[in-house]
């Protein structure tokens, strides 16, 4: 079926979701999360993509969720209906890593979007917040989680607690961001960067990101743990001794399971 809210394509070997809502800025709704859930279970199941870009607008990456649809809820619409977020964690659990490519607003459920993928990479027009407060709501779907895990907790305190915004240089200088690029080279940098993961071995990368997530899960011992028995395991792939090779025999590696 034809998504109604995103665009879906590929670029090589990146699978690239837009959101595509303009009139709303792209304020999040079940229909529309639904769809990325739907399109990361094609690109996973695809063996000839290696990662997933994620973007908005010019104008917005998301501006939240979509208030218009919530105005009315009560709190059993809110409870049963899980709205919004009985698919929202399909970005987390998606193997293959999602760059987020955020231009403009980010806001409550949109910055929550772009927290949940793997890397943002922020053109310079891009402004995070959580402003839920002013609306008599607070973040629902991560923004008093996964932010103070970013931005540490002065700062996530600091934008829940009085909604102001905060723009691209802050976010990098804060680790929100993992890089700040021209606006328009936005797109270019982010598939570009989606591209070079792609090139790698993919069970390396999802070691990786499956690592790295686990630092945000467990205390270190655990985590260190769980790295070394990662790393053991890459001894068991083929791609491992062609890297190595590689390097000895100053070549490129070319990895099979890509
Ligand atoms: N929902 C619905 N429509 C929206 C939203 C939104 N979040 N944001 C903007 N729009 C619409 C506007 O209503 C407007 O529509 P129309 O032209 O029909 O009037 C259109 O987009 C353009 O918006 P503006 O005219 O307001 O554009 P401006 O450039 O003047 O302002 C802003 C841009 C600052 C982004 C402004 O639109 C704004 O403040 N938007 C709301 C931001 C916000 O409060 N976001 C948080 C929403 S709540 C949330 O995200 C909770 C997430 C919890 C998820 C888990 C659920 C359980």
């Amino acid at each position: 079926m034809t998504p109604e809210h995103i665009l879906v394509e590929t670029r090589g070997r990146v699978g690239l979701i837009t959101l595509n809502r303009p009139k709303a800025l792209n304020a999040l709704n079940d229909a529309l999360v639904d769809e990325i859930g739907q399109a990361l279970d094609r690109f996973e199941a695809d063996d000839e993509i290696g990662a997933v870009v994620i973007t908005g607008s010019e104008k917005a990456f998301a501006a939240g969720a979509d208030i218009g649809a919530m105005a009315g809820f009560s709190y059993m619409d809110a409870y049963l209906g899980d709205y919004i977020t009985r698919n929202w964690e399909r970005v987390k659990t998606c193997r293959k890593p999602i760059i987020a490519a955020v231009a403009g607003f980010a806001l409550g459920g949109g910055c929550e979007m772009a927290m949940a993928c793997d890397i943002i990479i922020a053109a310079d027009t891009a402004r995070f917040g959580q402003p839920e407060v002013k609306l008599g709501i607070l973040p629902g779907a991560g923004g008093t989680q996964r932010l103070p895990r970013a931005v540490g907790k002065a700062k996530a305190m600091d934008l829940c607690l009085t909604a102001r915004m905060m723009d691209a240089e802050e976010a990098e200088r804060a680790g929100l961001v993992s890089r700040v690029v021209p606006a328009e080279r936005l797109l270019d940098e982010a598939l570009a960067a989606a591209e070079t993961i792609a090139g790698y071995s993919l069970p390396v990368i999802m070691m990786i990101k499956e690592s790295i997530n686990r630092a945000y899960e467990s205390g270190l011992s655990e985590g260190l743990l769980f790295e070394r028995r990662q790393f053991h395991s890459a001894f068991a792939l083929e791609d491992q001794k062609e890297g190595m090779a590689a390097f000895v025999e100053k070549r490129p590696a070319h990895f099979k399971h890509r």
